[in-house]
């Protein structure tokens, strides 16, 4: 027994990186506690109070390895053109070379851990396979929760199944020499110098979106930075929907959508099914299904609190890791935005003690914690259903101060790709960056897609051939349109639920609209918003469409378009300029 092309590779690895001992991980709770007693004794884990926080750790990262790092994120294709113009690309054989060095001998005194994991639920023909060996134990904790890990994936996995491979080092945490670099031909991911998140969990976007994006091209299926949430109402009509926003602007708060009391008492409920990562494939029916290929959320801390999003708090208040927060003197863990008054003393994310003095903030505004999925109060119960579940809206959306109304629906599936492939938001903390720069970002995959982005738009465009009138209805939602004073319109959060229960009517072909240039809008009335105390002129302006605002929308979006050359789809530059037309 042994899965020969994987026990190969190890021996490859090793004979490169030269750890002292390998590990073969199962996933076991026996397992599971070995390692973390190995991080706390070497101070990588602070174990926090174990009655408030059982079996749950605070975690630090280096201080310049923090959030992903795109500008050190390479797509090596054998060729460039692959890789495209929004990715940074290397020749296979050159990153190989570079990476050499930087690998030799990189786990020397240190235990290489072979973390076999399944992504997808078990049994669904959706799921697939990865191994990563990594020197990191932060990481296969962090796994164990992110992903099915050990038992589920070797079953799966068997002496001959398919597996992505990824090799994480964290060396010397260089930043001059980190590289997150992905072989999508060799269906391989390696990363060095980096411990952080996206950068060494690497089932997370280096599997799940870059490498399976471009699996997804070649197998006819879609690989998208979307969540999947479940709304049902008051006759019990679940609508499912995904929605891809950029990292940071909402998704697990949308995700665990709590409605207000109005609506719960009327018998509306929202049920999670992922977060982050949605793989989506055509069923018997000819409809789109989607599964999570995750088990557990990687969520920001920060402004997560039990007033804005008590799902995630619940979810994360055991068998959880918290990175980069703050910890209080009684072992708990404190951030910006947890709520009430700062504590007097902390000690922050870098280790240093804070009072509410400080120059700096507590926690890193990309914080995060890692938390097992079935613990969230509000998940699916069909969130692990091997077939997936059947998706009736796709939501796009982003940060936009200004522009963009609450709402819109696109006219059919391919203005719906256009409306993604166009997507623009403010920068956040989770990626390197200057924060609140506008920049576009296609279908919330800007860092994520593997492949040509004008190549990924084809592929959606050639999806909605297949799905016709089956394919699902998209939508543009903007949760962060401000006013002139700089405050947000729109409360946001479970008062969201309006947005939701209008796409879900939509999606019926019930729900009053007003045909507008960019696409169907709701009516003010149709919102259900008289409740929350939006003087009409705040209601009018959350839906307004600024005719010059969007003129200069749409030139901005040609020549945008256009920057991708020769390979743009010619239906996306049918679109502005039809777009261009209604505004004229
Ligand atoms: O750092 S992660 O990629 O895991 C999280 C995110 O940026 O969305
Ligand atoms: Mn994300």
């Amino acid at each position: 027994m042994g899965h020969a092309t994987l026990e190969a590779w190890v021996d490859e690895v090793v004979r490169l990186t030269l750890p002292d001992a390998i590990e073969w991980c199962n996933g076991s709770d026996e397992e599971s506690a070995r390692i973390n007693g190995r991080l706390v004794s070497t101070g990588s884990f602070i174990p926090l109070n174990a009655e408030k926080h059982p079996n749950s750790y605070l975690a630090r990262s280096g201080p310049n390895d923090v959030a992903r790092v795109e500008d050190r994120t390479f797509i090596c294709s054998r060729d460039a053109e692959d890789a495209g113009p929004t990715n940074n690309w290397r020749a296979p054989a050159a990153m190989h070379e570079t990476l050499r060095p930087l690998l030799a001998g990189a786990m020397r005194g240190k235990t290489m851990y072979v973390v076999p994991y399944l992504l997808g639920p078990p049994g669904s023909p959706m799921a697939k396979v990865g191994v990563e060996l990594t020197d990191s134990p932060y990481v296969v904790a962090n796994l164990r929760i992110m992903t099915r890990m050990g038992e589920p994936a070797l079953a799966a996995l068997g002496e001959t199944g398919a597996f992505s491979r990824g090799l994480h080092a964290v060396a010397s945490l260089d930043p001059q020499n980190r590289y997150i670099s992905h072989f999508p031909e060799e269906n391989l991911v390696v990363s060095v110098n980096s411990n952080y998140g996206g950068n060494a969990l690497l089932s997370k976007k280096c599997f799940a979106l870059r490498l399976a994006s471009v699996l997804a091209r070649d197998e006819g299926w879609l690989a998208e930075h979307m969540l999947i949430l479940c709304l049902t109402d008051p006759q019990g009509r679940k609508t499912y929907m995904t929605a891809a926003f950029p990292s940071a602007c909402g998704k697990t708060n949308l995700a665990m959508l709590i409605p207000p009391p109005r609506y719960r008492d009327a018998g509306w409920k929202v049920e999670t099914i992922g977060d982050d990562i949605a793989w989506l494939k055509f069923g018997a029916d000819g409809r789109l299904y989607a599964v999570n290929p995750e088990a557990g959320f990687f969520g920001v801390a920060p402004g997560t609190s039990y007033r804005t999003n008590p799902n995630a708090m619940f979810a994360c208040s055991t068998n959880s890791i918290f990175t980069n927060v703050a910890l209080r003197p009684d072992g708990t863990v404190w951030w910006e935005g947890y709520g009430g008054a700062p504590p007097d003393q902390l000690i922050d994310w870098r280790g240093r003690p804070w009072t509410p003095d400080s120059k700096t903030t507590a926690a890193h505004p990309n914080g995060r914690f890692t938390a097992p999925a079935r613990q969230c109060p509000c998940i699916s119960p069909e969130w692990d259903r091997p077939e997936g579940v059947p998706i009736s809206a796709m939501i796009f959306g982003g940060r936009r101060a200004s522009v963009m109304p609450l709402v819109y629906q696109s006219w059919n599936w391919q203005h719906g790709t256009y409306v993604g492939a166009t997507m623009t938001s403010e920068r956040t903390a989770a990626a390197a960056g200057t924060v609140g720069e506008l920049r576009r970002d296609p279908m919330a995959m800007l860092p994520f897609c593997g492949y040509h982005m004008a190549d990924y738009w084809r592929h959606w465009l050639e999806m909605g051939r297949r799905g016709g009138d089956l394919m699902p209805r998209v939508f543009h939602v903007n949760w962060f349109r401000k006013d002139a004073a700089g405050k947000f319109f729109w409360p946001g959060f479970g008062e969201s639920i309006r947005v939701l229960i209008w796409i879900a009517e939509r999606c019926r072909g019930s729900g009053p609209a007003v045909e507008s240039p960019i696409g169907w809008i709701p009516t003010v009335a149709s919102l259900d918003a008289a409740d929350l105390g939006l003087a009409q002129a705040a209601a009018d302006a959350l839906l307004r469409i600024d005719r010059d605002e969007w003129r200069a929308e749409v030139a901005a979006r040609e020549t945008y378009l256009k920057s991708f050359g020769d390979k743009v789809p010619p239906e996306l530059l049918a679109e502005n300029a039809a777009l261009a037309s209604r505004l004229a």
